[in-house]
């Protein structure tokens, strides 16, 4: 539902910065690096290559893959050339994964909540509050036992590069303000329908909350709320903005309840087709799209909840105590995956995390 004066806001702000009206401005975003190696001059063929995401143009996610495609394009003399497909409008993560294995697709970038299916051990992202701060959450997605968790795609038709920031997830509803887990339970009331994302240790958070959560692709998720089928959804608040959550949610939550990244792959029928020295290129601006992506994601992040705010979001930022009440509420969620997801694993992960909070 489009009130007037929110029209009217996004509608200023865009004829302030020239953007379209969907959309009203951006953060002041770093400019992507310079693109830097080596030039591939020879004809290893020509490559049109088509990447869809679940995301919107506006977001950190679809920035970065543009840069991947300006690298891939720049070193190989524009013979390799990058399509990106946004909005979901290819399918939702789960079914972009399986375009890649039939070779229909040839990249997404999805969340690793939905990619448990191909390699369960990333389930581990799905824990709540196991990085606690972006420094600790950085130092893992770039430590050997996460990029050893993208190796276990072989085998399965993909080939996975590197990790994005997808950022802290926060609840937004359509109901009431939410400073407790009893909020979210409701009491005397009845529990928030929360959206999740399509994977059993996420619903098992929102079940510890109280809620009653119903899993969800992505790109379903406006319309649901816009109908009134859910109550709310949790995202990273550039998400929630670049989808235009804030028409159809009054509430917000700064929760910051579970930290789990993007993954940048290809489909390997694709990467077969590709020359070695082409393959190499491809790894490469991955690794420098999903820097890129990472230093964008982290500039968005406040930013976002601002605009949310100036746009009529009611945002509850929750002290320490508040936050402990949330972790408390969500230790069966340990208790239950911890055995399923190994626990030497997770000791792994928490060593990393321990590393970067002592220093
Ligand atoms: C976009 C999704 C999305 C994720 C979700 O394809 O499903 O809520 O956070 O960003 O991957």
């Amino acid at each position: 539902m489009h009130t007037p004066w929110k029209l009217t806001l996004a509608m200023t702000g865009a004829a302030l910065i020239g953007m379209s009206p969907v959309f009203a401005a951006a953060p002041d975003l770093s400019d992507p690096p310079p693109i830097e190696g080596e030039v591939i001059t020879e004809d290893l063929g020509s490559h049109t290559i088509r990447v869809g995401l679940g995301l919107a143009e506006t977001s950190p996610l679809y920035i970065s893959t543009r840069y991947f495609g300006d690298i891939l394009s720049e070193r190989s003399e524009g013979r390799l050339s990058v399509n990106v497909f946004p909005n979901s409008q290819l399918g939702d993560d789960a079914q972009m994964m399986e375009m890649l294995q039939t070779g229909s697709l040839d990249m997404t970038i999805p969340s690793t909540s939905p990619a448990t299916t191909y390699v369960p051990e990333l389930a581990v992202f799905d824990l709540p509050f196991l990085l606690p701060t972006r420094e600790a959450a950085i130092a893992v997605l770039e430590s050997d036992v996460a990029l050893g968790l993208l190796d276990k795609f072989d085998g399965t038709g993909i080939k996975a590069f590197a990790y994005h920031e997808n950022g802290y997830r926060q609840l937004t509803n359509s109901v009431r303000p939410v400073e407790s887990p009893d909020d979210v339970a409701g009491l005397d009331v009845r529990g928030l329908t929360i959206r999740t994302m399509e994977n059993p240790v996420q619903l098992s958070i929102w079940e510890a909350l109280g809620a009653n959560p119903t899993p969800m692709a992505f790109g379903e998720v406006f319309s649901a709320m816009e109908q009134g089928v859910i109550d709310g959804q949790e995202n990273p608040w550039s998400t929630i903005l670049t989808s235009n959550f804030h028409e159809v949610q009054d509430y917000g939550a700064e929760t910051r309840h579970v930290y789990t990244p993007f993954i940048i792959m290809m489909s390997e029928r694709t990467w077969d087709r590709l020359d070695p020295a082409y393959q190499e290129l491809v790894r490469e601006a991955a690794q420098e799209a999903a820097a890129y992506e990472i230093q964008l994601a982290t500039e968005y992040d406040d930013w976002a909840r601002d605009q949310l705010e100036e746009r009529g979001m009611q945002i509850t930022r929750l002290d320490d105590d508040q936050i402990a009440a949330f972790q408390e509420a969500v230790q069966p969620v340990y208790d239950q995956w911890g055995p399923r997801i190994g626990e030497d694993l997770i000791a792994e992960i928490q060593g990393i995390v321990d590393s970067t909070t002592s220093e």
